[in-house]
């Protein structure tokens, strides 16, 4: 073991094979890209030497919201569309805990889009991994709030009638949003660098993940993977930077400012290319655990707190309320 410390978690930095942050076989699909996001996690959890007690993922309901089981750290596998307020309670008492939300384009953009919304105005400190496969996977084939126009599920055996929700625009045009990041399940190199910031940034920080589902979307996504022509590749030397090698097989690039709101806007609207990467952020956003007075006092005074306020709502034995110092 060395002495340096983890500078994220202020904890001791110690080296552990990728295979120690997985304790369970996953059972997703084979080519599913939930096994390549799992990866991508457990390299950041061994590069940045982060001790399983101080990890938690927290998810909704879904295929990918399987991911806490197969992680090792602790892990709450929660209600549907409700990772995000179990994520900030969980983070808004143990700051000292690094809280990963894993949550479906269902489970995000649809049964829980109220509480994405509001968590980019609170900021609350989270890294949040859309994995975004068009589709509700778990439930057999339905249509999403991101399924193509024109792609035919369960659900919409003609084909999905709507023009699909842009998760990048939906965030981009949020209020406090501090982070918003776009990277694909099939490049690991883009994908890893892109969870370092999203886990080195203060705040809420949004990585939605174009996600293969081979068992009932398969080839959704063939068009960019077989023509890398077609992503643009955001890149700023304070924010991705790919290889030379792999710079190279994506003849779209552009280098962008992450803190220019409008460009991110205009590049997260185009219908032309694929944005990867990282199109926004605001370090200076005040977190809500910065801005909530309550949080900042010490537990037991917390605790006391809340006794308090419990105390109000108790319906006290006739007389008892006034021996016990009430009014
Ligand atoms: C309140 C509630 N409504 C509906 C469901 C059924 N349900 C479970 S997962 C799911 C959709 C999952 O889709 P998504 O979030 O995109 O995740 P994926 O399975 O594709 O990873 C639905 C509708 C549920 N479990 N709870
Ligand atoms: S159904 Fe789709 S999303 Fe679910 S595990 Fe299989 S490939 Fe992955």
């Amino acid at each position: 073991m060395t002495t340096t410390l983890n500078e994220r978690l202020r904890v001791p930095v110690e080296d552990r094979p990728l295979d120690f942050y997985q304790c369970a076989i996953s059972r997703w699909c084979t080519g599913c890209g939930d096994n390549a996001i799992m990866t991508a996690v457990q390299r950041l959890c061994r590069d940045e030497h982060l001790p399983p007690e101080r990890v938690v993922s927290v998810s909704g309901i879904g295929c990918s919201s399987r991911l806490p089981h197969y992680l090792n750290s602790y892990g709450f596998h929660g209600l549907h569309g409700r990772a995000l307020p179990v994520a900030e309670g969980i983070k808004s008492r143990r700051p000292d805990l690094h809280v990963f939300v894993i949550t479906g384009d269902g489970d995000c953009c649809s049964i829980g889009a109220a509480h994405w919304l509001h968590a980019f105005r609170y900021n609350p400190d989270l890294t949040v991994l859309l994995h975004d496969n068009g589709t509700y996977g778990l439930t057999k084939h339905q249509t999403s709030p991101t399924t193509p126009l024109g792609v035919r599920t369960n659900t919409a055996p003609t084909g999905a009638a709507m023009e699909p929700l842009d998760p990048l625009s939906v965030a981009l045009g949020a209020t406090n949003a501090s982070f918003v990041a776009q990277a694909v399940d099939w490049l690991p190199e883009v994908l890893s660098q892109i969870l370092s910031l999203a886990f080195h940034h203060r705040g809420f920080a949004f990585v939605r993940i174009l996600q293969r589902c081979p068992e009932f979307l398969p080839g959704l996504f063939d068009p960019w993977i077989n023509d890398p022509a077609r992503i643009r590749l955001v890149t700023h030397d304070d924010a991705l930077t790919p290889s030379a090698g792999l710079a190279r097989s994506f003849p779209n690039r552009e280098v962008h400012d992450p803190s220019d709101l409008d460009r991110a806007r205009r590049i997260a609207a185009d219908r032309e290319l694929l944005p990867v990467g990282l199109l926004y952020r605001d370090a200076e956003v005040p977190t809500y655990e910065d801005l909530h007075p309550v949080l900042r006092l010490p537990s037991e005074r917390l605790q006391e707190r809340m006794e308090d306020e419990l105390d109000r709502f108790t319906i006290w034995p006739d007389g008892q309320r006034l021996a016990q110092g009430g009014d």
